[in-house]
């Protein structure tokens, strides 16, 4: 007996990453706050539970090219240096996680940008809060759209 795949395979993917035409990737990161705090592995199982799928994980130092790059829309913006300084001031955990919609859901689980307003049961409802520091310090950072999803995960994991 034979199978046969019902949708297309593009040369260069796995079958495991192929699983439709319709499968989106997104970036997280766990910021340099989550990896001091622990927090890495929670991530992971929270997006795991969910039901996705890891494509990639690497645990990485930033630079500030990376990151003018990653976070071009702040630019100029009162909070962008803090922003840089805190993005560098440890190692990140990055991560491609894929599934249907999955920017879409990370962004659920992540909760709002505010960690005072994160709703509980997020990521950044549980586990972050407001600080007095020029930056909101808030565990990760997912991507807002498909399009910043291909543009972040093209600058984080260039092999992929
Ligand atoms: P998000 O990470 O939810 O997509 P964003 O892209 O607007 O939010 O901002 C990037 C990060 O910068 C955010 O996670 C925390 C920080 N930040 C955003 N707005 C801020 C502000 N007004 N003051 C201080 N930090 C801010
Ligand atoms: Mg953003």
């Amino acid at each position: 007996m034979t199978t046969q795949k019902t949708s297309a395979t593009p040369a260069n993917a796995t079958p495991e990453s192929a699983t439709s035409a319709s499968t989106e990737r997104t970036l997280v990161l766990v910021k340099p706050d989550g990896v001091r705090r622990g927090l890495a592995g929670e991530v992971l199982r929270r997006l795991e539970a969910k039901g996705y799928a890891l494509a990639g994980v690497e645990l990485v130092t930033a630079t500030p090219e990376l990151l003018a790059q990653h976070y071009a829309e702040h630019v100029g913006k009162p909070f962008y240096q803090p922003l840089v300084d805190f993005m560098l001031s440890g190692p990140i955990l990055a991560v491609v996680a894929e599934g249907q919609r999955v920017v879409e859901g990370f962004r659920s689980l992540a909760g709002a940008t505010d960690p005072t307003a994160a709703a509980p049961g997020t990521i950044r409802g549980d586990f972050a809060r407001t600080w007095d520091t020029p930056v909101i310090q808030n565990i990760v950072h997912g991507s807002d759209s498909p399009e910043s999803a291909a543009r972040e995960i093209a600058l984080w994991f260039p092999r992929l």
